[in-house]
């Protein structure tokens, strides 16, 4: 005799055999699985998303604060004044790989390169020449906004150092290279007017520990010039043009006067040559 269960069980076997396991879906459970679907990964998106944000934010707080630490442990003789607001507003990952002195601090729209280095670091490199393959005969507008290359030669732009040195008060450096020997020189204070004011130069003293030439003698309050754009003093002619850079020139007494000016490559002459400023206040 067959009891309850095993009838039952036949039952709904049979029931399934011919209607469920085989009927195809209606249109209606169609729809509802596809909805119930679309929820779920609308849900599971959002999610993700979210995660998403969260671990990019850990990893930028975490990589800013890794670059902190790891420039912090230097031991650095003027730490307070290794980051100006440039090198460590939005600092997340180092670009690239440039050996001491040199550390790239990058932020999202813009980067600088800094030297962490010399003289207790904190300084922000805004003209670099180290080889020949750069062209520094430019116009105005390549001076303003800036050439080259952090890797090799670079001019950071007038606009930038202008906007740079009003956000606060900088020194300026200037190292230089003669084959292996080297000098700096360095001023008490730098700073550029807006292009309006054809950026004109105010420098401060030329400090009397510097072992380099006073770039900027009696350049105070002149005005930029480019082989384009002839603000210089000189009558006769364009200075930028002669000397085949653009500079802050009052006369042309002779090439070899602007750090912008043609490129030398024989041992005893200036054949590296760096300007830097650093927040003082
Ligand atoms: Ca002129």
């Amino acid at each position: 005799m067959m009891n309850w269960g095993l009838c039952m069980t036949i039952a709904l076997y049979w029931v399934f055999l011919h209607h469920g396991h085989a009927q195809p879906l209606d249109e209606e459970t169609k729809k509802l699985i596809d909805e119930v679907y679309e929820e779920l990964l609308a849900t599971f998106l959002e999610d993700f998303n979210r995660q998403i944000e969260i671990i990019d934010s850990t990893v930028y707080e975490q990589l800013g604060e890794f670059n902190y630490n790891v420039l912090n442990e230097l031991k650095l003789e003027h730490s307070d004044k290794l980051f100006p607001p440039e090198c460590t507003r939005g600092m997340y990952v180092d670009r690239g790989f440039f050996p001491p002195p040199y550390v790239e601090i990058s932020k999202p729209d813009s980067g600088v390169l800094c030297d962490y280095v010399t003289d207790g670091g904190g300084w922000i490199i805004i003209q670099k020449r180290a080889t020949v393959y750069t062209r520094f005969d430019r116009n105005w507008e390549e001076y303003k906004n800036g050439f080259g290359t952090y890797a090799d030669n670079f001019y950071m732009g007038n606009e930038r150092i202008y906007t740079i040195t009003n956000s606060g008060e900088f020194e300026l450096r200037i190292d230089m290279g003669y084959g292996e020997d080297s000098k700096y020189s360095l001023y008490e204070s730098f700073m550029l007017g807006d292009e309006s004011q054809d950026y004109k130069l105010m420098i401060g003293a030329f400090k009397s520990e510097s072992t380099g030439s006073d770039y900027f003698h009696g350049l105070d309050g002149v005005k930029f010039s480019t082989k384009d754009r002839d603000n210089d003093e000189n009558n006769d002619g364009n200075c930028a043009q002669e000397d085949k850079g653009g500079w802050w020139y009052k006369t042309c007494v002779g090439t070899g006067l602007s750090l912008n000016g043609q490129y030398q490559t024989s041992e005893q002459s200036l054949n590296f040559r760096e300007m830097k400023i650093r927040m003082t206040a």
